[in-house]
């Protein structure tokens, strides 16, 4: 009977699971890889590189400069090796600080990381104005960076959080969890 039990508990986490196993393929031109209604997050492949565009089109209060908790920022879990597992060393966060720059760190748990590591090939930039998703000023995230630095294949699974200072965090996809449920990524 307790064996019974165990197996109907894991046949809805198992369905869960296989939901999220589509991968979505980014191409030339930017797509759409989620939308809730709140948040657009486009990506478009250029060259070696990969350029994300998180289009918060609900948060039209300008924390685009200033400092956190006051600012509005995101930070991108990255599933480096694309196992659904966390790997010390291995797996990323990735996060701009208030000077501009993107910081990169390695994840050693769910909860801690290394400290950050700089390059040259990974650019971002927030700003507060219209987008072609709405003429309404609101904020929206720029992120550049090289295919290698966000998986060891051609494929990813990544967990977005977005930051708006009067709201607080939304973490996309909505009940995503760091690795088991994330948005998939190919190219
Ligand atoms: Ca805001
Ligand atoms: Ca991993």
């Amino acid at each position: 009977m307790k064996r019974l039990s165990f197996l109907i508990l894991l046949c809805p986490v198992f369905f869960l699971l296989a939901c999220g196993d589509d991968d979505t393929e980014i191409q030339l031109d930017p797509i759409i890889f989620y939308d809730n209604g709140d948040y657009l997050l486009q990506a478009t492949c250029t060259g070696d590189d990969i350029e994300f565009f998180l289009d918060a089109v609900m948060d039209i209060t300008d924390g685009s400069m200033g400092a956190f908790p006051n600012s509005d920022i995101y930070r991108i879990y990255v599933d480096y090796n694309d196992n659904k597992t966390i790997d010390a060393n291995i797996d990323l966060l990735i996060s701009p600080l208030e000077d501009g720059r993107i910081c990169t760190v390695k994840l050693l748990t769910a909860g801690s990381t290394t400290g950050c590591s700089f390059a040259n090939d990974i650019t971002g930039e927030t700003l507060f104005s219209s987008t072609e998703n709405t003429g309404e000023a609101h904020i929206n995230h720029r992120l550049r960076l090289p295919k290698t630095v966000l998986s060891s294949g051609s494929s990813v699974g990544l967990v977005v959080e977005l930051y708006d200072s009067e709201t607080g965090w939304q973490r996309l996809p909505e009940g995503g969890d760091v690795f088991g449920r994330t948005i998939n990524l190919s190219w």
